[in-house]
């Protein structure tokens, strides 16, 4: 390669042999630039890319270990089916499988309407996966049913922002992060989910000092050491915090009535609504202490330079998720700290194309662009675009993440069809899964390894090409969209995602209108779709994105992306202004009570990958934590009479898991932590046999960081898991 390989042959000898390239971590939403050096089709060496602004060279373990990645065992190699009842998978050909797809996808969608077919994807696929995915359902097969597991993670932000601002994009950049003198995290673990953002944030607080970070987590997670104040939440509290905050900004006289007057509306019901309230009554509801409220919220109103917010899944993922998202949205309007340098809301991406997901139409509601379906202009300007009637579109939602295992449980959905995730481990209350997937006519599961929990229940296994093996493109949390390039060959049989679904179609009768040769074919439909819309990529080509990766919009090379949207201060309401919006303060929904007295948060540790299908193949992956576990505090082990190394049942309303115990003082009495990590492949039943499907209701998101549970160990005799016998 070009400029990359000499810098790097120079640097260091021992590379100089290896071929390099440019590639993008397959990981989080942080989305680093990496380099990957490779010698006879196997990448032997993986170094962050100096030039990529996400990362500036830096990579943490995960990135770091791509290489061992590639050769874990387990992939999938070829396409498998299983003919009849009680048979096993075995070897089929790539035209056998795809023809028994096709086949039965017509004649169900004939009998029973098109929306018994669903397609539940995933914030991994490339943008160019989703178009085709989208096309082919909303367009062709006419269902709506195309959810993402972005449902999990992203929904309440789609609607935080989309009610807020009037449209869904994180306005800020990571080059806010060196801008800023007053950083709030909140339900974010940054030092373990966005290493190398969370390095970024630490390293300018080491420049200057006078940097004031603010941790909002009910756990005191690695993310605290970089932390001034540390306010220990209590679970699903944050409305009440955040409420509570503007509260004290309102009174300290630290809100900006200019910009409130010229740029907001709303303001009045908000500020009425907010000071009906004493401080005190937001500290006690969040429990936090009044001083420590007091503080933060004058840091935030301080704040010189800029204030900038990080979230995650500690909001996302709660039946409060829009309300949260809103909330920290209120703050930015409020101070008028938004669209300006070191400033902004900015909701972190977790998987590394969540964003990409969103802009392509990948969401039950949504069509490409950030079109959405309930728009009669955005489906008339889509049916144009594909070439198809008018009114072909159906206007009504597909299902959400929740309710498509519902609708297969209960025989809505006959065939579905899962791209990229791993649902048997990573849905709340999986017992419910399980049922669905037992009851469905077909399940195809496309995966880059087999077996998962989920691909060895499925009667038809595909096996998809990942990664490096294949081309695309990818958005990351800041809006930034980097070329992937094919740098080695698929394993075995493995085909692009895409490719898969454009042969399906292809069969069923589409042929014309799935005319892709090249994933760049796809990419150039794609982004002419976006022509004229908040995110017009129209000026963009592959070979402009070979040069270095871009923020959007860039509808030309002459009008590039300024690294901020809402510059104008304009925002995407009709009238643009930004809206506040008021939720007031309720709980969890899932009563802590004496049977289950217990609140069981789940999330995420720092060297493994949701459900280990890479990660946990990995032997330095593996080092830091090798097994599941429940983190208690102290007071909480007394009282359940266990001690740490232990073996529970960890029981909520929903179901049991088993798990061993480990002392955790950083955890304020009452909260219990697990991963949400390993699965019955990885020796362990899952935290989802516990956690909650009940979800926003507006952003549809499951609560994953709620659930009621009690705690007994596993020398109480019990082999087989408590069953629920609340009778208070
Ligand atoms: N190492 C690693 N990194 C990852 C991933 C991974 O699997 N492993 N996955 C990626 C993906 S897809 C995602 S979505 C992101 C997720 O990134 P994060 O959201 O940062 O990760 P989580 O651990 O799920 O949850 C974050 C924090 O929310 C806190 N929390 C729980 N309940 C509450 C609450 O009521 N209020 C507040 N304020 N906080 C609460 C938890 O204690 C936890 O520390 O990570 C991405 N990065
Ligand atoms: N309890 C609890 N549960 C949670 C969460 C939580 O915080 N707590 N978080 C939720 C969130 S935010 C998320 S994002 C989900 C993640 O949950 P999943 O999406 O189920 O997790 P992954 O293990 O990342 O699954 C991705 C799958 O895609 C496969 N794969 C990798 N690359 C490719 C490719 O290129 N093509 C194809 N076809 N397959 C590929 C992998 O082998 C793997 O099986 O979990 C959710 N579940
Ligand atoms: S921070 Fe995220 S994108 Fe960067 S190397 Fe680590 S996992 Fe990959
Ligand atoms: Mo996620």
């Amino acid at each position: 390669m070009d400029f990359v390989q000499s810098t790097f042959s120079k640097e260091e000898p021992s590379d100089a042999h290896l071929q390099w390239s440019r590639s993008v971590c397959p990981y989080c939403g942080v989305g680093c630039g990496l380099l990957i050096g490779q010698e006879k089709n196997q990448i032997l060496k993986i170094k962050g890319d100096p030039q990529h602004p996400a990362n500036l060279g830096m990579i943490c373990a995960k990135g770091g270990t791509l290489g061992e990645m590639m050769k874990a065992p387990g992939r999938a190699e070829f396409p498998m089916m299983r003919t009849g009842a009680g048979e096993t998978l075995a070897r089929t050909s790539w035209d056998a499988a795809l023809d028994h797809i096709s086949e039965k996808i017509k004649s169900t969608v004939a009998a029973h309407g098109p929306d018994s077919f669903a397609f539940y994807i995933s914030g991994q696929l490339l943008s160019e996966d989703y178009y085709v995915i989208n096309k082919l359902a909303k367009g062709f097969l006419r269902t709506n049913n195309v959810d993402s597991n972005s449902r999990l993670c992203m929904a309440s932000a789609v609607s935080g922002y989309t009610t807020s601002l009037g449209a869904d994009a994180p306005p800020g950049s990571y080059a806010d992060i060196e801008l800023a003198d007053c950083i709030f995290i909140i339900g974010a673990n940054m030092a373990e989910c966005h290493p190398v953002l969370y390095q970024r944030i630490r390293q300018h607080k080491l420049k200057n000092p006078r940097t004031r970070i603010i941790v909002v987590d009910p756990r005191r997670t690695l993310t605290c050491e970089i932390a001034d104040l540390h306010l220990a939440i209590l679970p699903g509290t944050d409305v009440a915090l955040l409420n509570g905050l503007l509260r004290v900004l309102i009174e300290n006289k630290q809100v900006d009535r200019e910009f409130i007057a010229r740029h907001t509306q709303g303001w009045g019901e908000m500020e009425r609504e907010i000071m009906s309230e004493a401080p005190e009554i937001y500290a006690n509801q969040s429990g936090v202490a009044l001083a420590d409220l007091l503080k933060a919220a004058s840091w935030i109103g301080g704040a010189a330079k800029g204030f900038l917010s990080f979230w995650t899944m500690g909001l996302n993922q709660s039946i409060h998720g829009t309300a949260n998202n809103n909330g920290v949205i209120n703050l930015h309007l409020a101070t008028g700290r938004i669209s300006k340098p070191g400033s902004g809301p900015f909701s972190l991406t977790g998987q590394p194309n969540a964003m990409g997901g969103r802009e392509t139409g990948g969401l039950s509601t949504l069509l490409p662009g950030q079109r959405r379906l309930g728009n009669a202009a955005h489906r008339a300007e889509m049916e144009s675009l594909w070439g198809i009637p008018a009114g072909a579109i159906a206007p009504k939602a597909g299902y959400h993440a929740v309710e498509l295992f519902d609708a297969v449980a209960d025989g809505r959905v006959k065939v579905v069809w899962i791209i990229a995730t791993n649902p048997v481990v990573s849905m709340p209350n999986l017992s419910r899964i399980r049922e669905a997937l037992a009851k469905a006519e077909l399940v195809i599961v496309q995966d880059a390894y087999h077996p998962t929990e989920t691909s060895r229940l499925a009667p038809v296994v595909l096996p998809a090409a990942q990664w490096a093996e294949r081309e695309g493109t990818v958005t990351n949390s800041e809006r930034r969209i980097s070329l992937l390039k094919k740098t080695v060959e698929p394993f075995g049989e493995a085909r692009p995602d895409w490719q898969i679904v454009r042969d399906v179609a292809r069969r069923m009768g589409f042929e014309k209108d799935f005319d892709f040769q090249t994933s760049e074919d796809v990419f150039r439909e794609y982004k002419a779709s976006t022509k004229g819309t908040r995110l017009d990529i129209s000026g963009l080509s592959y070979e402009r994105l070979r040069m270095s990766p871009v923020q959007w919009p860039f509808p030309s090379e002459q009008a590039p992306a300024s690294k901020r949207l809402y510059e104008n201060l304009s925002f995407g309401h009709a009238d643009g202004k930004a809206k506040f919006l008021f939720h007031p303060y309720r709980d969890a929904g899932d009563p802590v009570t004496p049977h289950y007295p217990l609140v069981l948060i789940t999330g995420r540790i720092r060297d493994q990958w949701h459900t280990m299908t890479r990660t946990g193949k990995i032997r330095q992956l593996l080092a830091s934590q090798s097994e599941s576990f429940l983190e208690m505090n102290p007071e909480d082990m007394k009282a359940c009479s266990v001690k740490p190394g232990e073996e529970v049942w960890v029981t909520s309303r929903r179901g049991s898991y088993k798990t061993k115990v480990r002392r955790q003082e950083g955890l304020n009495p009452g909260v219990v932590f697990s991963p949400m990590h390993w699965g019955a492949l990885f020796g362990t039943a899952n935290v989802n046999e516990s956690t909650n499907p009940a979800f926003c209701p507006t952003s549809k998101q499951p609560e994953f960081k709620f659930s009621a549970v009690r705690v007994t160990p596993r020398s109480f005799g019990a082999l087989r898991a408590p069953q629920d016998d609340e009778h208070d």
